[in-house]
């Protein structure tokens, strides 16, 4: 990870061996009149309801506790988190006391008792004088109510420094639960290979906003990147050196470096799914092993950008068993409940062929306990309706999806001229590509999920994801570019009521988040678009 990570850490850290000696109050603290410099609904994604109460300010101070839920280990893991977050800016000691109760100042994370409409995800945010109370029914929630509450504190909470500011959190309660249950962002690891650091930090960032899946692209035809035993060379020769685009490889995850990821990404409530691009997509399989051939001739390595020349063999055997004991072992490192499975361009797979395929695959997915996911084209398969679609296209109209939906599978939205954020924000764009089209942050923003695709709608719609292809990435610096703001973007979309969308509001919002982007050392983009602060 990078240097900030380190020294958050390290403070963190120290901070923890200090709780003995309490730091001295900065002066601002001990006036918890103090006006706050943010209000309820400065928060992305857009908070479902917000109900300010001016005279409810509450001052993080140095006698503030984070009470949490007696008994409930999970509560208490988000409340040392919390900690972690608020402890390096502030100085605080913050102590985490799985407690009933306190005369002190604090903040409590509760299971229980919070409005009937936050549900799963969902939470309610409570700031008086005394404190502030966030009840969910789950840990994710609470989560997600921690990430409210650290962007109502002034921006000054992101840098490991002790920069002297008054903690205010502005007054009143809000309930907000998601519009949508999946909200997602991906990425390309097989293009360009992205480390276990850069995943760990891209997951940080899109964890603030309340983003629950992380979709790897792990295989593709320049590299295979994550460790299969029984086919032990596609990573060490499919991911070793010289793979990738420009053959700029080697990389690969390791079963440890994987379990690692898996979880790092489920402290911050962020659900892993693993991505076997098949049929096509596949040369660095094929070109790795010469039996997944048909004509048992290995192709070259490929190092370009090219798509839809590469098929795996239909009629052969051979092809399934491959196929199964690459889904066996994925299926065994990953808990959550997706596989996906790709399913995108395969044009050197006749129709007929990529149906009998799928509809093998979709059922060895089955076999080893989890729920199939994969490009819309899958839908040609007519796959049975626990089957997930990711649709990607451009346009506003696809029949198979919108017969899919209306026999019941449900899609994920990443349309590929909204949700890319591979793609250019203009023509000056240094890094991505433009087949789909320019996207500036307005564009990113601009659509209803619900509304893009005729016979797709609220009901069939699960959610949406952000994909991040890495052609033209190289750096954790060029991930951030790309992402950032447009992710924040598409995570309001997946989140906040459709009534809530206002773009007037948003580039307000999405403006305020430079500060905090600063002291994170994210490199973002500066739309001209967004009144940055
Ligand atoms: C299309 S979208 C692809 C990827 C490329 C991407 C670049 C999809 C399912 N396949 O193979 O990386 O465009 O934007």
């Amino acid at each position: 990870m990078r240097r900030r990570h380190t020294v958050t850490r390290l403070l963190a850290t120290a901070t923890l061996a200090l709780p003995l000696t309490l730091p001295a109050a900065p002066a601002a603290a001990a006036t918890p009149t103090t006006a706050p410099t943010r209000q309820l609904t400065d928060v992305i994604p857009a908070p479902t309801e917000t109900h300010p109460d001016p005279r409810g300010t509450f001052t993080l101070g140095p006698l503030t506790v984070i009470r949490t839920s007696p008994g409930s280990t999970a509560a208490r893991q988000v409340g040392r988190q919390l900690a972690d977050t608020l402890r390096p800016a502030t100085g605080y000691p913050l102590p985490v006391l799985p407690v009933r109760s306190t005369p002190l100042p604090e903040i409590a994370l509760l299971l229980g008792g919070a409005d009937a409409r936050v549900g799963q995800q969902g939470y309610q945010l409570d700031v008086t004088r005394r404190g502030v109370t966030i009840r969910a029914n789950t840990a994710d929630g609470l989560f997600a109510g921690t990430q409210t509450l650290r962007q109502l504190l002034p921006a000054q909470i992101e840098a490991p420094t002790r920069q002297r500011a008054t903690w205010a959190v502005p007054g009143g309660r809000i309930v907000d639960v998601p519009r949508f249950a999946y909200r997602g962002a991906m990425l390309d690891l097989a293009r360009h290979f992205h480390t276990v650091d850069e995943i760990k930090a891209y997951v940080d960032l899109i964890s603030q906003y309340k983003i629950n899946y992380l979709h790897l692209h792990l295989t593709d035809d320049q590299g295979w990147r994550i460790q299969i035993d029984s086919w032990p060379r596609l990573t060490t020769v499919g991911g070793g050196p010289g793979t990738g685009v420009d053959g700029v490889g080697p990389g690969y995850l390791t079963k440890a470096d994987y379990k690692a990821v898996v979880a790092y990404a489920a402290a911050r409530h962020i659900t892993i799914i693993p991505e076997i691009d098949m049929p096509g997509h596949t040369n660095a399989a094929q070109s790795t092993y010469a039996e997944l051939n048909c004509d048992k001739v290995a192709p070259p390595p490929r190092t370009d950008t090219a798509v839809g020349y590469s098929s795996l063999c239909i009629d052969d055997e051979l092809t399934y068993r491959f196929v199964e004991d690459v889904i066996r072992e994925l299926a065994e490192m990953t808990p959550g409940p997706y596989l996906h499975i790709g399913g995108d361009e395969a044009h050197a797979t006749t129709d007929e062929d990529y149906r009998t395929f799928v509809q093998r695959v979709l059922q060895l997915v089955s076999k080893y306990g989890k729920r199939a996911y994969g490009w819309n084209e899958i839908m040609q398969a007519d796959p049975p309706t626990d089957a997930i679609a990711q649709y990607w296209g451009t346009g506003t109209t696809n029949a198979d999806l919108a017969e899919a939906a209306a026999r019941g599978n449900k899609v994920v939205m990443s349309p590929a001229n909204k949700a890319y954020l591979d793609m250019k924000y203009d023509r000056s764009t240094p890094l991505g590509l433009s087949w789909a089209a320019y996207i500036e942050v307005r564009d990113a923003y601009e659509w209803d999920p619900a509304q893009r695709v005729t016979g797709v709608g609220e009901n069939a719609v699960l959610g949406v994801e952000a994909p991040l292809w890495s052609e033209t990435l190289r750096t954790l610096d060029d991930i951030e570019f790309m992402a950032f703001p447009r992710l924040p973007a598409i995570a309001e979309l997946g989140w906040s009521t459709a009534a809530s969308h206002d773009w007037e509001s948003f580039r307000t919002r999405l403006g305020a988040q430079a500060p905090r982007w600063r002291l994170q050392d994210v490199n973002f983009y500066p739309s001209p678009q967004v009144p940055w602060i």
